[in-house]
């Protein structure tokens, strides 16, 4: 039921535009027609309802896309790159790797069919076609097609419950998901019975939702003890909790607060999801005899602890009745924020923006977002190209940066894996 998975997924490159100039039978100076290159195929992931783990993604590490073709003469345009769709169980959390060892959660797939382009195709460079102009009319310049890009993910599958069902060891919560649902988990009077989360399904009326019984959460699960933390970021998923104590315990209202601490040291937002806490085992004349005193020990701690015994039945119906109205609860609170957020707005940087320039040395090191892409699909070489990348630098306020920089003729630039002369 634990999944994960970490893969490196490159897209296809973009094929090479191409120079070339018509040749005909009587016609001595024919215009250009190198084609354009196909652009890269993408990798694509994709929440397939067929697909029910992610074990095909543990064996193989790399997934590739197809190459776009180069383009050939009179006009031929290279092939697009085939993409590649990866399938991987509704559930799946995509997230990137950042450079310090993190994650970043990128999508939850969480609905069928729902997909996420994790590597863009490289563009096909454009052939000599595009860039005759009046001046030009046998232009040799034709760009190389864009690298596809590479990235690192983890696929995540975490459980979809609605509601988690947690607590220390031992204190009734496979009884309860029994007692609630169909399932049928071992029951024992040890901690650790239960090993993975399992899943039920309770009936309230004509509602139903999905329960899962979370075990190890122990102290120090968020420092992975115990069975490890792995279980408890399945939690964050769940709509609500329901936080199961043992009423013959020696202090109810402390282990509460303890395994709240342990979730909120984990996650601060699995400290604030919403949860019903209820005092199991009052068959037992142990906690019988001490029950008004429990009660009052939560009231004075602000908690509506509600009671109930998995084993004999008692209460249960009501801990489910209340679990379904503070699903709807959430639900409805959901919608509401939903509508509040704000639409996000991309303003498009002015020209010259992100351009910066320091010397190393005598060289002078331009940055410049957008540049370096530019740059790592010219062939420096030929003049034309140099003539053309010229006008890319004024266009992008690059030059003017230069200039500001002190730059004189014959110094060194460089940009990127580039450096030339100015
Ligand atoms: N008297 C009484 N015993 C209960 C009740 N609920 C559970 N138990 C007993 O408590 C012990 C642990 O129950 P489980 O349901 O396995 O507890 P758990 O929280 O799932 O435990 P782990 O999976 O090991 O973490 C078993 O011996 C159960 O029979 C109850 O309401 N009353
Ligand atoms: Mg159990």
């Amino acid at each position: 039921m634990l999944d994960q998975a970490e893969i490196v997924v490159k897209a296809g490159s973009g094929g090479d535009g191409i120079v070339s100039f018509r040749r005909e039978k009587f016609v001595p100076f024919g215009g250009p027609d190198g084609g354009d290159g196909g652009d890269g195929g993408d990798v694509v992931v994709k929440a397939d309802p067929a697909i029910t783990n992610l074990r095909a993604f543990r064996q193989k590490r790399l997934f590739k896309a197809g190459n776009g073709g180069d383009g050939r003469g009179k006009r031929q345009h290279g092939k697009k790159g085939e993409s590649l769709i990866l399938s991987v169980p509704v559930g799946t959390a995509i997230s990137s790797k950042t450079q310090i060892g993190g994650d970043d959660l990128l999508v939850d797939l969480e609905k069928p069919g729902q997909q996420m382009v994790v590597a863009k195709g490289g563009k096909g460079g454009l052939g000599n076609t595009h860039f005759a102009s009046a001046s030009n009319q046998a232009p040799q310049i034709a760009q190389k097609g864009e690298v596809g890009e590479e990235n690192s993910i983890i696929l995540d599958l975490r459980l979809i419950a609605d509601v988690g069902i947690i607590g220390y060891p031992n204190v009734g919560k496979s009884t309860l998901l029994a007692a609630a649902s169909a399932a049928k988990p071992k029951i024992a009077s040890y901690p650790f019975t239960t090993r993975e989360p399992i899943l039920g399904v309770a009936e309230v009326g004509r509602q139903s939702f999905v329960l899962a019984e979370i075990p190890g959460l122990i102290d120090g699960a968020h420092l992975g003890q115990g069975l490890g933390h792995d279980f408890l970021r399945h939690i964050v998923r769940t709509k609500i909790l329901v936080h199961l104590i043992d009423g013959s315990s020696a202090s109810p209202v402390e282990d509460m607060i303890k395994v709240n601490a342990e979730l909120s040291l984990f996650d601060s937002a699995l400290g604030q999801k919403p949860q019903l806490v209820a005092v199991n085992k009052i068959d037992l004349p142990l906690v019988q005899a001490k029950l008004g005193e429990i009660k009052d020990a939560f009231g004075s701690a602000g908690v509506n602890a509600l009671f109930l015994s998995a084993s004999s039945g008692e209460g249960v119906s009501e801990l489910l009745a209340a679990a379904s109205e503070l699903l709807d609860k959430v639900a409805a609170e959901k919608k509401e924020v939903g509508r509040r957020v704000p639409r996000k707005i991309f303003r498009p940087q002015p020209r010259g923006a992100g351009v910066s320039v320091y010397k190393e040395g005598e060289l002078f090191v331009v940055v410049a977002s957008g540049l370096e892409r530019i740059m790592a699909r010219m062939e420096i070489t030929s003049p034309q190209v140099r003539q053309h990348l010229k006008g890319q630098l004024a266009r992008l306020g690059v030059s003017k940066a230069l200039k500001k920089a002190g730059i004189k003729p014959g110094d060194r630039v460089r940009c990127g894996d580039l450096e030339w002369e100015w």
